[in-house]
Formats: C-alpha cells, sequence, structure tokens
C-alpha cells in the first residue's frame, strides 16, 4: 500500500518519533504548525475518522489513553488541542488516521 504513515511505521520512512506502543505511534510533524505538533496514528492502516469502527475502535482508544502521556512529555498538558481532518475537504492530505496533538500558543475558537 502507497501510505506514508504506514511507510513511517514500518521504519522505510524516517520519523522524529516521540512515543510508541503496540497500537500506537507518535511522530513530530513534518510542517509543525505550533511549537507543538506532534501526530498520534494507529498502527493498522484507517484512512479517515470516518472508518471508525466497533472492529477497529481500540486503536482510537489506544490513541486516546497515550496522549495525556505524549502531551506531558511534549510539556503541554496544562493546554493542547487534539485535532483530525477527515476527507479532502476539509484538510486531509494523508490518508491514515491521524490526530495533530497541538500545543506551545494560543489557538482560535471555532477553528477557520
Ligand atoms: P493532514 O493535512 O490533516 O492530513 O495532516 C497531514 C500532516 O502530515 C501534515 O501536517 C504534514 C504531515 N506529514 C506529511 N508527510 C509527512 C512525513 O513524511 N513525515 C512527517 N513527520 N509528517 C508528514
Amino acid at each position: 500500500m502507497d501510505c506514508i504513515f504506514c511507510k513511517i511505521i514500518a521504519g522505510e520512512i524516517p520519523s522524529k518519533k516521540v512515543y510508541e506502543n503496540e497500537h500506537v505511534l507518535a511522530f513530530h510533524d513534518l510542517s509543525p504548525r505550533a511549537p507543538v505538533h506532534i501526530l498520534v496514528i494507529p498502527k493498522e492502516h484507517i484512512a479517515s475518522a470516518a472508518e471508525i469502527s466497533a472492529e477497529n475502535s481500540v486503536y482510537v482508544a489506544k490513541i486516546f489513553e497515550a496522549i495525556p502521556e505524549i502531551a506531558e512529555a511534549a510539556g503541554v498538558k496544562e493546554g493542547f488541542r487534539v485535532v483530525t481532518n477527515s476527507g479532502t475537504s476539509v484538510g486531509q492530505s494523508v490518508m491514515h488516521l491521524h490526530f495533530h496533538l497541538l500545543g506551545g500558543r494560543a489557538f482560535s475558537w471555532p477553528p477557520g
């Protein structure tokens, strides 16, 4: 499968890893939008949030279990944003489910 994030999981493309367990990998975003910008992804290929189901939702649970630890290690546990883009119309560019963990600056709400 021609998926950049599957290749990162397989170690075929380098990444700056910050966290890994059986289900989850987290690494620094290549084009950071904030002082802290980490991508948290499932180790199984799930195309987007629109493809989450009862069969694969354990990966989502494991991701959100890991996020407090990742945020603490990044120094932003007191305030961070988690966002996922699902679909090209809202900006998804890599078709492997990923949660952006952003912090280290102020963010507007609602997002633009
Ligand atoms: P999105 O636009 O929501 O699909 O976010 C995809 C993010 O992935 C974007 O912020 C840039 C990042 N990205 C794309 N390719 C790579 C890569 O090869 N390595 C890393 N670390 N990040 C990547």
